[in-house]
């Protein structure tokens, strides 16, 4: 557990790559248990600050501009606004999504830099690059491509094969050449900067290994092994024309590396929003500073940007840095290259509604400590049995069954009876124990807690039966709902971070509002989610200066008041019931398994295309002595059977010049007897006799074996006399 008492947490989420949508792995990983976390501290009144927005730089980015023949920038804008959109499309409201192309980026990140230069914190290392001599230009190794000496593929990056997954450097590479001219890569010299992390390996490994022993394992272990590794100088810069220029003089072609401006990026991003107050949020030690990351992103955030920022000096380091592993789809690594992914753009559009749907089934699976698995399957079934059967159905009936009998008005709460306490007495235990799990950032044991809290309900609800109690001893069916309802409006809390539509609609029909978050704009705390009137009337002023949803007959709800006696007084109104989730029927999660199943078959077919392809690599070598002793002869095949009994095998009587024999074959399953007969073949003579199936077998005929598995007999080109040697 962490150990300072904290004034304000900041939240910073990996900037996406402005190079490609997001998908699942990303959100599971970073962006859904993020958003978890910074809902749940604003319903408990604590100031975050939620920070994110897209990494523009970098030569992926340049990459994928020249694939499509458009600039860098048009690429970066393309992607930064679906990216944005499919954020808040999911409830994922950072207070800022800001990008490393704005200008108040690259001033910070340049000034940034410019610090450490003047005061000496970086190494210069001059070493050979390699160079395209005809487009007068440095080349990223991802800029070279050649033929992968581990299989062959003609495609393989300067960085690695797609093809057999080889890491690879550019001097592996067989008949490497430029991308960018077609022209082959020559050596040259070049000069950057480098942050030496060795000189920080003792201050890293008493800040972390020491210091931040309550890490996650994962993250803590990769640091460990980082570090006792030993830590070398990193270069934080690169020959590109796309970047944060190095703010050097004679640095012509230079721009910051972009995972050295990357981070700052976090930085920037907090200046652009909060141009007067962003320093109380990055430079006092009473924030606390949260990192929410991929596993591959662990060791800059745990390594080189705090070795950065000490470098600097002035700023705060990460209290915490919960990375997640990785999810795959459907037993499959997520891979953007092969489309195997399920990107959060298309889901919003295919399944309008269900922002909540999604964020709970990544929860539910949550990478948190392995990776992790999404399938379509569960995600119907997660839907269906809990979403669907639990929370939704209890709060209907709860809800129906109050208009039914009551008039839309919390009924008078009788005596409580054994099972009335036994449920209620649930729910605190149930709250601390969520509370501790997102104090921990174990999400996806938090999200169970609050489904815990549903399950109490649903099985309260259909343990005492109101709809039957309500024939006979309305004051006793009075009690029962007044009991559910207030479990309904725990619910309305409890669900907030985790599937924050759900629990809107549930707090308008509950007629309750949220006093949450704070306008850092504005510099007040204002309700965010809030109950809403039609078209949002006018706020109201909470005691603690909070301004709130509209007053009429709303009653407003705080995290404190979770697990209470009452939250819902006696006669306050709800509204009417709305469904909190529908069913997702077959054939809606069919249209994804085909969508999958396509691209699986794509790949299965271009994957055996590739194989079929691929020449057997060459034998060891032999001397010409090994090779004479081969009697390599023309023959004719005078009569041909299958062998009875076999799908392989082919007797074949041959005339051999020499003699006639009888040869057994494998060629049943590309040549029919028929096929065989009269042709020239060439066989090899002298192989020692072998029985076959009872027959014996003398000599063998040369086929040839194609790519693909295939094999064809060999015939002279022209005929000839049989027995006329080969060699
Ligand atoms: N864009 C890498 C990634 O998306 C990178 C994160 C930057 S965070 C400063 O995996
Ligand atoms: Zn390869």
């Amino acid at each position: 557990m962490e150990k300072k008492a904290f004034k304000r947490t900041l939240v910073t989420c990996a900037l996406p790559y402005a190079n490609g949508p997001v998908h699942i792995g990303h959100l599971a990983g970073v962006y859904v248990p993020a958003d978890i976390y910074v809902r749940y501290l604003r319903m408990r009144g604590e100031d975050v600050l939620y920070i994110c927005g897209s990494d523009e730089h970098g030569v992926p980015i340049t990459i994928k501009a020249r694939q499509q023949g458009i600039s860098p920038q048009d690429v970066v804008d393309k992607y930064h606004k679906i990216i944005k959109d499919s954020f808040s499309g999911l409830g994922i409201n950072f207070d800022i999504y800001g990008r490393t192309s704005s200008d108040v980026h690259r001033a910070n990140a340049a000034a940034f830099f410019r610090k450490l230069y003047d005061e000496g914190k970086f190494i210069t290392r001059t070493s050979e690059q390699y160079y395209d001599p005809e487009a007068q230009t440095f080349l990223a190794d991802r800029y070279i491509v050649g033929t992968c000496p581990r299989c062959g593929n003609e495609g393989a990056y300067g960085d690695q094969c797609e093809k057999c997954g080889s890491t690879l450097s550019p001097e592996e590479l067989i008949n490497p050449r430029s991308k960018l001219s077609g022209a082959a890569p020559v050596k040259k010299e070049t000069t950057h900067w480098y942050l030496p992390l060795n000189e920080y390996e003792s201050w890293l490994s008493q800040w972390i290994l020491d210091g931040h022993k309550e890490w996650k394992t994962n993250v803590y272990g990769q640091c460990k092994s980082w570090i006792d590794g030993g830590l070398q100088p990193r270069a934080v810069s690169r020959d590109l024309d796309w970047g944060v220029p190095v703010p050097v003089e004679g640095a012509e072609g230079k721009v910051l590396y972009v995972w050295f401006d990357a981070p700052i990026g976090y930085i920037s991003n907090s200046i652009e929003l909060l141009p007067e107050s962003w320093e109380q949020w990055w430079k006092s030690e009473d924030t606390k500073l949260v990192h929410f990351i991929g596993k591959d992103n662990i060791v800059f955030h745990c390594i080189v940007f705090p070795a950065m920022l000490k470098a600097h000096g002035g700023f705060i380091l990460p209290e915490n840095v919960p990375a997640n592993e990785f999810l795959n789809l459907e037993g499959d690594k997520i891979s953007t290259s092969r489309g195997w992914a399920v990107w959060a753009h298309e889901y919003l559009q295919d399944f309008p509604g269900k922002e909540d749907v999604l964020r709970y089934v990544l929860t539910a699976n949550a990478p948190q400590t392995s990776d992790n698995d999404f399938s379509w399957k569960d995600f119907q079934q997660r839907n269906n049995s809990e979403l669907v059967a639990v929370f939704g159905n209890f709060v209907n009936r709860a809800v129906v069954l109050t208009h039914k009998y009551f008039e839309g008005k919390v009924p008078a709460r009788g005596t409580l009876l054994p099972e009335d306490r036994d449920a209620l007495a649930q729910i605190p235990e149930l709250r601390r124990s969520l509370e501790d799990n997102i104090a921990h950032y174990k999400f996806r044991e938090a999200l169970k807690d609050a489904m815990g809290i549903a399950r109490v309900g649903n099985k309260y609800i259909s343990d005492t039966e109101p709809w039957k109690v309500a024939k006979t001893d309305m004051a006793r069916c009075a009690t029962i709902l007044n009991v559910s309802l207030q479990i309904c409006a725990d619910l309305a809390l409890a669900f907030e971070p985790f599937t924050p539509f759900a629990a809107e609609r549930l707090r308008r029909m509950l007629g309750v509002c949220l006093e949450a978050g704070t306008d850092h704009r504005a510099g007040e705390q204002v309700s965010v989610n809030t109950y809403r009137d039609g078209e949002g009337a006018a706020l109201h002023t909470h005691a603690a200066g909070l301004r709130c949803c509209p007053p009429d007959g709303a009653v407003c709800l705080d995290w404190e008041k979770l697990g209470a006696e009452e939250l819902l007084p006696e006669g306050h109104g709800i509204g009417a019931a709305e469904l909190l989730f529908a069913k997702i029927e077959d054939d809606v999660i069919q249209v994804q398994l085909d969508r999958l199943a396509a691209i699986r078959a794509e790949r299965e077919a271009a994957a055996a295309a590739e194989a079929a392809r691929r020449v057997a690599p060459q034998k060891d070598e032999v001397t010409f002595e090994d090779f004479e002793k081969m009697d390599i002869r023309t023959a004719t095949v005078l009569a041909a059977e299958k062998v009875p009994q076999t799908d392989k095998l082919l007797k074949l009587t041959i005339d051999t010049g020499i003699d006639t024999r009888t040869i057994v074959s494998g060629i049943a399953a590309y040549y029919s007897p028929e096929d065989m007969l009269g042709k020239q073949i060439c066989i090899l003579a002298n192989l020692k006799p072998r029985k076959i199936r009872g027959i014996e077998s003398k000599g063998m005929i040369l086929m040839a074996k194609q790519p693909d598995g295939t094999m064809r007999f060999i015939t002279p080109a022209e005929v000839l006399m049989n027995g006329s040697e080969i060699g």
